[in-house]
């Protein structure tokens, strides 16, 4: 994957590893190297800055867990941030079962559409749903024929009609052709006869008025590096329902430029091609990806140290208060922020025991939220005032519209966090009661966290 980029950035955190202490100087080095491989993949040069910029920010400013060496935080550092360069967020394309969901593909001829199409048939194949296609590039002499030769091997039926020109009207017949075939998933290929952005999106938006698509992929070459952002951003801001699939990481120096360029943009990239067979495709998480890049078993140990730690001095923190008897946002904030951490952390590793659950909010409201919802909540406690966390009672009228302004949420979610958090201290009350009642002294059980703590 990335030819180049990968082995760099390995190349660099081994040095890194290899450093008795990192001071200012040392990681004057290493962000020099990372700089030089970054730019040589074609990231932009502003990205690139805004990047070390924030890594050189964090290193020294940063309170650094217990017990965790700075070279072991940096490198967890240059993971996030690399992570955050290529959008940090997963956006993976669901399907509902017995529920036909159209997908059409666009994107300039030879960024690798049609073959796109044959993978996401056989990813979606693969998983369970019924997939056909209609080849809807008229433009290309053999389109068709090369459609049904990537398709007909592995069974999945192709309409198309070599005679008819325009192409939504193939589209149409398509779309009438698989009506009663209870397909779960239809996808729709197209010529791309355009190769500037608004001939393009124009082509697809005559289209896309026939085939009603539920959602638009446009197809990026990941080979053009950098040259992305102008394509994926006209899509972007004119294509509600669309999203990105960058092609050819497996052969180019410039993917990472192409991918962070894509993610600039602010656009959903749901996966990424590395390779011309029918099985090469990959869902693109960021977090994945990176942890991919830098060499999973490398950083593996690390992050879970890190992860580890953190969560053992806020569990401590947590604790007290809870002894004290009085949470605060602040708590929940720092709860939540475990939370996301440990699901970060699964995601790469898929499992890992004993990360986030098991604290003081086992059973409680927080502990059932999704990665979802942890977000949301996340980014509304961080547009607090540190005098809102500490004392939530002031959070009325304008300060809710502030923060949900802040946050880039809503007044309501501000609310139901709010209202959450107050049935979590309520809920915590009531514990307190009965344990008195039975006698128990104190919250004598919870410190040890041997057994569930509540
Ligand atoms: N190495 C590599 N080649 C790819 C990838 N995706 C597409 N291609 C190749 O790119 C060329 C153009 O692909 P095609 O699907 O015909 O593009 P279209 O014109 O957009 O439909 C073909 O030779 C494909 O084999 C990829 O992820 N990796
Ligand atoms: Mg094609």
């Amino acid at each position: 994957m990335l030819k180049g980029l990968g082995e760099s950035l390995q190349v660099t955190l081994r040095k890194l590893r290899g450093l008795p202490v990192v001071d200012r100087e040392a990681l004057e080095e290493v962000l020099k190297e990372l700089e030089r491989a970054l730019l040589s993949a074609d990231v932009k040069v502003e990205l690139v800055q805004q990047m070390l910029e924030n890594v050189r920010q964090r290193a020294f400013k940063e309170d650094i867990p217990p017990g965790v060496s700075r070279r072991d935080y940096v490198i967890k550092i240059i993971y996030d941030e690399l992570t955050n360069l290529l959008g940090r967020r997963y956006h993976p394309l669901t399907l509902v079962k017995r529920q036909l969901t159209k997908i059409m593909l666009v994107g300039i001829q030879g960024s690798g559409k049609t073959t796109t199409l044959a993978k996401l048939a056989r990813y979606y194949q693969k998983r369970g749903y019924k997939v056909a296609a209609i080849a809807g590039d008229t433009f290309r002499p053999g389109a068709y024929d090369q459609l049904r030769q990537l398709l007909e091997p592995i069974g999945v039926e192709v309409y198309g009609d070599p005679n008819e020109k325009k192409s939504t009207k193939v589209v149409k017949k398509g779309l009438k052709y698989f009506e009663k075939k209870k397909i779960d998933l239809l996808l729709i290929d197209t010529a791309g006869r355009h190769k500037e952005e608004k001939g393009l999106l124009k082509e697809m938006q005559q289209i896309a008025k026939i085939a009603q698509p539920d959602e638009i992929i446009l197809v990026i070459d990941g080979t053009i590096g950098q040259q992305a952002y102008a394509q994926a951003d006209a899509f972007n801001r004119t294509t509600p329902v669309g999203s990105i699939i960058v092609t050819k990481l497996d052969g180019s120096s410039k993917g990472g430029g192409a991918v962070s360029a894509v993610a600039a943009t602010g656009a959903k990239i749901r996966f990424y091609g590395d390779g011309e067979t029918i099985e090469d495709l990959e869902e693109f998480d960021p977090v994945r990806f990176v942890a991919n890049l830098l060499g999973l078993g490398d950083l593996q140990g690390i992050l879970q140290r890190i992860a580890e730690a953190t969560s053992t001095e806020q569990q401590e923190e947590l604790m007290e208060a809870f002894k004290r008897g009085r949470i605060t946002l602040q708590h929940f904030k720092m709860q939540l922020e475990s939370v996301a951490e440990a699901g970060t952390l699964r995601r790469i590793l898929s499992k890992l025991p004993g990360v986030g659950k098991g604290g003081p909010f086992s059973g409680l409201p927080v502990d059932e939220m999704d990665d979802e919802s942890v977000k949301v909540f996340l980014a509304i406690l961080r547009a607090m005032t540190r005098e809102e966390l500490e004392n939530p009672k002031i959070i009325k009228g304008t300060r809710i519209h502030r923060i949900a302004r802040g946050s880039g949420t809503h007044p309501d979610l501000v609310r139901a966090l709010l209202k959450q958090f107050n049935q979590t201290q309520a809920m915590l009350k009531r514990m307190r009661k009965m344990r008195k009642q039975r006698g128990v002294p104190g919250m004598g059980g919870i410190p040890g966290m041997q057994g569930p703590p509540f």
